[in-house]
């Protein structure tokens, strides 16, 4: 019998993939090479469903004779290694991003002595379309906390960017660039200290508590499903610290990152004149503990995050901490470093992926933003927060616009610098 190809994510089972299934199964017996995460989340958004969950929906549909797992996005290494006689695909490749994928499946197949089959695309749905409909929807404090964790095991590098209100959460969950054919989005979203302290007028010296932190934080959960990285300072006292996870869960919050400063908390990135004083290792790794015993899903991170380098410490002393905090149950490890040169950092990353290959390192290179994902990955790093970018981009625009009302005394020159009122009314996904 003949055997016929079909990749899927079956995250979303509509009449499209139930009529390209039928059609394939015409031809032979249908081996339906089922995407795995890792192939999946550097491309397009992360399943809903993980790959076990996805796998026990297709392999109950009528027409499918087995699963194998696409470990890659290209087809070609599962084509190589199943030689089937057919591939079925929608017809809806041969323009846009997926076409050097198509290319790539007529040369391994016309190599193989195979034939590509392509179904006219359904009309109407697809599950790019339905994704975004459950968007609007939104998601539950549940699947929106596991989801950093299933981010990490899919992907080589997780992109945040810094969010202080609903707005610039929107701009988050929706902004994507197509580039070489591929989609890049941000895969979460950081809660900042400097950004929500500063949108507030007040200094970043954690003088806007949780309560407070927390209203801005339920607009943006309101309006996106992407996960958060919540900045909670030093964690204040251990015992507040318990309190602080506990209801960072309860709001499905992904991760708390906590730095180990001790006393007046000031930003990090001040000039070298503030002096940054150090909590003694034992006392920072009691309060993680205690925060690891505390939380309720196995789910919820705990992140250190040193500040030696700020303080003036040597990468040695930072990684004597790292280590500890690793043992006291830290689930991952942010370095941070206003050294322009990345230099301490990049030796950091590479000395604790010597001892730790798989506890999670952040990265938030604001100075050092000379280096590109890529670079980092190549470090060692898992996380990139871009941690005010958000609030920095408004602010001028908001000062440019405002000068030019009163140098004209009018707001038409200014025009040409805000949004149409057109777009600003339609920028609310479902205002109709
Ligand atoms: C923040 O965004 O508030 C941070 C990161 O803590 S930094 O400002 O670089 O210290
Ligand atoms: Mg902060």
């Amino acid at each position: 019998m003949a055997s016929v190809y079909l990749g899927i994510t079956g995250d979303i089972i509509h009449p499209g993939i139930i009529n390209i299934i039928n059609e394939g199964a015409k031809y032979g017996e249908l081996i339906v090479g089922l995407l795995t995460d890792s192939a999946i989340a550097p491309h397009k958004r992360l399943p809903y469903l993980s790959y076990e969950q996805r796998k026990v929906v297709v392999e109950n549909i009528k027409g499918v004779s087995r699963i194998v797992p696409q470990q890659e996005w290209s087809y070609v290494p599962n084509l190589l290694k199943y030689k089937p006689d057919y591939i079925i695909h929608g017809d809806d490749w041969v323009t846009g991003p997926l076409s050097k994928i198509r290319d790539d499946v007529y040369a391994v197949m016309q190599e193989l002595g195979g034939k590509v089959i392509e179904v006219p695309y359904t009309k109407g749905i697809n599950s790019s379309a339905l994704a975004e409909q459950q968007k609007a929807i939104g998601t539950t404090p549940e699947v929106r906390l596991k989801t950093l964790r299933r981010l990490l095991a899919a992907k080589p590098i997780v992109r945040i960017l810094e969010v202080h209100d609903g707005l610039s959460g929107l701009i988050a969950e929706h902004v994507s660039v197509c580039k070489d054919g591929e989609f890049h989005t941000f895969d979460g979203m950081w809660s900042s200290s400097l950004t929500d302290s500063t949108s507030k007028g007040k200094p970043d010296i954690e003088a806007v508590d949780l309560t407070t932190r927390l209203q801005g934080v339920t607009d943006i959960l309101e309006c996106t499903t992407k996960p958060i990285i919540y900045d909670g300072d030093t964690g204040g006292l251990a015992e507040h610290f318990v309190y602080t996870v506990r209801t960072l869960e309860r709001n499905g919050i992904s991760a708390i990152i906590i730095e180990d400063k001790m006393g007046l908390k000031k930003n990090s990135l001040f000039g070298t004149d503030v002096k940054q004083h150090l909590a003694p290792i034992e006392d920072f790794s009691l309060k993680i503990s205690m925060g690891k015993q505390a939380q309720v899903t196995k789910d919820f991170m705990i992140i250190a995050r040193l500040e030696s380098l700020i303080a003036g410490g040597t990468v040695a002393e930072a990684l004597e901490r790292a280590y500890a905090y690793v043992k006291a149950g830290a689930d991952g490890i942010m370095i941070h470093s206003k050294d322009k040169s990345g230099e301490d950092v990049k030796e950091f990353c590479l000395a604790f992926r010597g001892e730790y290959s798989h506890v999670p390192l952040i990265l938030v290179p604001t100075t050092y933003n000379q280096f590109t994902e890529a670079e980092f990955q190549q470090w060692g790093a898992n996380i990139i927060i871009y941690a005010n970018h958000m609030l920095r981009a408004a602010y001028p625009a908001m000062v440019d616009v405002a000068k030019s009302i009163l140098e004209n005394g009018r707001s038409l020159e200014a025009d040409p610098l805000c949004m149409p009122i057109k777009q600003i009314l339609e920028l609310i996904p479902g205002t109709k």
